[in-house]
């Protein structure tokens, strides 16, 4: 006996039909192959129950994480939205398609006519498919005619994305690939908490420390990555670049330079040299909080090895210098020539499910498909012609996430349309994100669930999700993977793709988006992307299927062609050669004083993801963490008089939040770290700084300085 609810998705009709389903995980950026199998056997749950199954692929190699073996809960949760929802009299109520996409049409219409184009801003989402991304870029400038787009990969890609552009001319995560990790003799990982956020990639770090390697962890917090050590550099949060000038300081006292390799494969070498010999040891030591041997020993590790990749993530990236921070590490692959060859390289972990395609083919602000520049008038007339169109009815750049919603605060930008993404909980300085969000005219937002964003929309437009949607994600490495499904959508939930289909059809733009399918997209991007950057033009649905992965570039039809491992011969700049480029030390964004006198760090948690909104809606995720914390060191808590499991406001110059505190040594004792996952009153980012990097807009999410006291 099933008990079924009606209105669910999952339930009666849909659910008998299913069996089984291959897919892909929603979370991260491994994207784990999973096959779902619906049990024959009567169960008490609602939506009956299943095997969750890993399916052996070259990334994950058939693992799951606790987030994949749980990932159907969401979906086939009962707060699913099933049907659009419009605002009337201040309430959100069930409404047609029609309905509220006439309602979205005319206020595009509206605003557009009463405060121009530029009064609509799109914002999308690394967790979006290739076809969908790149669609939502293409409707931006051509449906609705704005520059203002972009998405929330610009907290968590940029300062890595841009770092490897100016380095080597290319951005993508790894420069090698995962299989190269068990053959690296020594491994940085900066700022990465893999055994969290990556959590099946752990065993290709294992195997490499079976095979000898040492492992050095560069983290203010000692994190279960942490855990597989040799060498564990407990960092203050803010001084990655100070710490790497220290590294490079040590291989060049030391000899251990790889000076064939500068001089063949490199350029700028030569003001890096000056910059590392001035560099003063035991001022990195003060800055980093580290001590001088240590820092030392981990050069020397690194540099005598025989290959070493240098992988970095958040923990360095999202800070006001987060560009040239990742930059210095790669100054240091560089100078030790430990790339371009197997068992070497550097790699920025990407993300998000999409966190590596979204970035590639038009929805960040200055950026065409192929990785291409808007700013480019070469690449504004191939664009163009590929979407039959003139080079000038595609808009110039616009700004970041974050600058986005200081116009919408200013209201400059009238109104919004968010795809999937939480950005009221998500962006820095969360409380100014709450005011502009309630001060627009039009807010509408395509989500599963009625997210926090999502509450405050005029129009809520329903999903599919990952198990009902087609379409490309690119993982970590750049490889290209295909996710399908013979799901029906539950309810009246429709493909991000086909809603804005539909709705540029509306606005008289049918010609530019008539497609079929996810495929039909996706071949349109092939050709956009070809010769670009990131060319995907000899990866195709059929290639897909038949080898289950293609890394890009990938230029050529040819079966099994795609690039592994990058720069062999040469790098992507026009020369063949990298670029160093010398960083200075410097404090952290903010420094603590008497009224903030600790810093805050943040991240995230094994079992929930980003925002929460997806893995709060799967009970047994939801249940491994229930609320929101704070950790702190033994000795910080006694000289606050906190005791484990109060509650304790945190407040920083931004506005405050509070939630319980979770006593660890495991953590500086000047540091505390919260996690990400919470909204309202438990958000951390009501707290987070919005100061940007002026290099590629990362906001400096990862280093606060606050005060704390115990709520009794
Ligand atoms: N479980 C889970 N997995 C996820 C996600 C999730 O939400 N939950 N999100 C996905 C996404 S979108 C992303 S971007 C990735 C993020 O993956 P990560 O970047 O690995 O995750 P974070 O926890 O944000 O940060 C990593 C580490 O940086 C450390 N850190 C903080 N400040 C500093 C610093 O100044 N220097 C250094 N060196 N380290 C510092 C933190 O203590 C933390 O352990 O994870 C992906 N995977
Ligand atoms: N303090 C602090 N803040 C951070 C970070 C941090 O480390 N510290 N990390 C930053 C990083 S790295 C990231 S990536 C951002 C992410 O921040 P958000 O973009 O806010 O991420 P999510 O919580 O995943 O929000 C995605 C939303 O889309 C919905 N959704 C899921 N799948 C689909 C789909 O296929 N289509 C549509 N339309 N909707 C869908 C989900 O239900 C959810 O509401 O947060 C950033 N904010
Ligand atoms: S969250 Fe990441 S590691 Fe875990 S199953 Fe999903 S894709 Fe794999
Ligand atoms: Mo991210």
């Amino acid at each position: 006996m099933y008990a079924l609810t009606e209105n669910a998705p999952y339930a009666g009709k849909e659910a008998e039909a299913f069996r089984q389903v291959d897919t892909q995980c929603p979370f991260c950026s491994v994207q784990c192959k999973i096959r779902l199998t619906r049990k024959d056997e009567p169960s008490r749950s609602r939506y009956g129950a299943y095997t969750v199954e890993g399916i052996p692929n070259a990334a994950s190699e058939g693992r799951l994480c606790v987030k994949g073996m749980n990932a159907h809960q969401h979906v086939m949760s009962s707060e699913r939205l099933l049907y659009p929802l419009v605002r009337k009299n201040g309430k959100l109520e069930r409404a047609s398609w029609e309905e509220a996409l006439a309602l979205v049409h005319e206020q595009f219409v509206s605003i557009g006519k009463q405060h121009g184009p530029d009064a609509i801003g799109l914002y999308g989402s690394g967790s979006l498919t290739n076809e969908a991304a790149y669609l939502l870029g293409k409707f931006a400038r051509i449906g609705i005619g704005t520059k203002y787009i972009d998405y929330n990969g610009r907290f968590c890609m940029s300062a890595a994305a841009s770092a490897g552009n100016k380095s080597f001319g290319i951005d993508r995560g790894l420069t090698c690939t995962l299989a190269d990790i068990p053959k690296a003799s020594c491994i940085i990982l900066a700022g990465t908490n893999i055994a969290e956020c990556q959590p099946t990639l752990m065993p290709y770090y294992t195997k490499a420390k079976e095979n000898g390697a040492t492992i050095i962890v560069i983290d203010p917090r000692v994190t279960a990555t942490a855990e597989i050590a040799d060498i564990h550099l407990q960092i203050r949060p803010g001084t990655d670049a100070a710490l790497a000038n220290g590294l490079l300081h040590v291989v060049q006292s030391e000899g251990l330079l790889d000076q064939s390799f500068i001089a063949q494969r490199t350029n700028g070498f030569e003001e890096l040299e000056r910059h590392i010999a001035a560099v003063d040891i035991e001022e990195v030591a003060r800055l980093t909080g580290l001590e001088s041997v240590s820092i030392r020993e981990a050069a020397i590790a690194f540099a005598k090895a025989e290959t070493g990749i240098l992988f970095t993530a958040r923990g360095v990236e999202q800070q006001t210098d987060g560009h040239v921070a990742v930059r210095n590490y790669i100054n240091l692959v560089l100078a030790l020539g430990k790339i371009g060859k197997p068992g070497c390289g550097y790699g920025a972990v990407t993300g998000q499910s999409n966190g590596q395609g979204g970035r590639e083919h038009g929805q960040k602000s200055d950026q065409l498909p192929g990785y291409r520049s808007i700013e480019d008038e070469r690449d504004r007339a191939f664009i163009a012609d590929i979407w039959g169109v003139e080079p000038s009815d595609i808009p110039r750049k616009g700004v970041s996430a974050y600058e986005m919603m200081e116009l919408v605060e200013q209201r400059a930008i009238r109104s919004l349309f968010v795809m999937c993404s939480n950005p009221v909980v998500s962006n820095p300085n969360a409380d100014l994100v709450e005011r502009g969000l309630k001060g627009l005219d039009f807010l509408v937002v395509a989500d599963l669930f009625l997210s926090e964003t999502a509450r405050m929309a005029d129009v809520v437009l329903p999903v599919t999700a990952y198990l009902e949607n087609d379409g490309t994600m690119t993982n970590l490495e750049g490889r290209v993977l295909l996710r399908e499904s013979k799901l029906t959508p539950p309810g009246e939930t429709r493909h991000d793709w086909s809603i804005l289909s539909e709705l540029a059809a509306m606005l008289g733009k049918k010609r530019f988006f008539d497609y079929d399918s996810a495929e039909d997209i996706f071949n349109e991007l092939r050709h956009a992307s070809r010769g670009g950057v990131a060319d995907y033009y000899g990866i195709t649905y059929e290639r897909l299927r038949r080898e289950g992965g293609v890394y890009w570039p990938c230029p050529s039809l040819a079966p099994k062609s795609g690039t592994g491992l990058l720069f062999t011969g040469s790098f992507a700049h026009p020369d063949g050669r990298a670029i160093f480029l010398p960083v200075e030390s410097r404090q952290p964004q903010e420094v603590p004083d008497e009224q903030y006198p600790l810093t805050l760090t943040n991240g995230r948690v094994l079992s929930h993801y980003l925002t929460g909104v997806q893995t709060r809606r799967s009970p047994s995720l939801a249940a491994r963490s229930v609320d929101n914390f704070v950790e702190m060191h033994p000795r910080t808590a006694s000289k606050y008089r906190i005791e484990d499991g109060d509650r304790v406001e945190v407040r920083s110059r931004r506005g405050s939040f509070s939630v319980r505190c979770k006593i660890t040594a495991a953590i500086k004792e000047d540091t505390l770290f919260v996690p990400m996952h919470w909204g309202g009153m438990q958000n951390v980012n009501k707290a987070t700084s919005p100061e940007l990097d002026p290099n590629c807009k990362m906001p400096g999410f990862k280093t606060a300085t606050v005060s704390i006291r115990a709520i009794k």
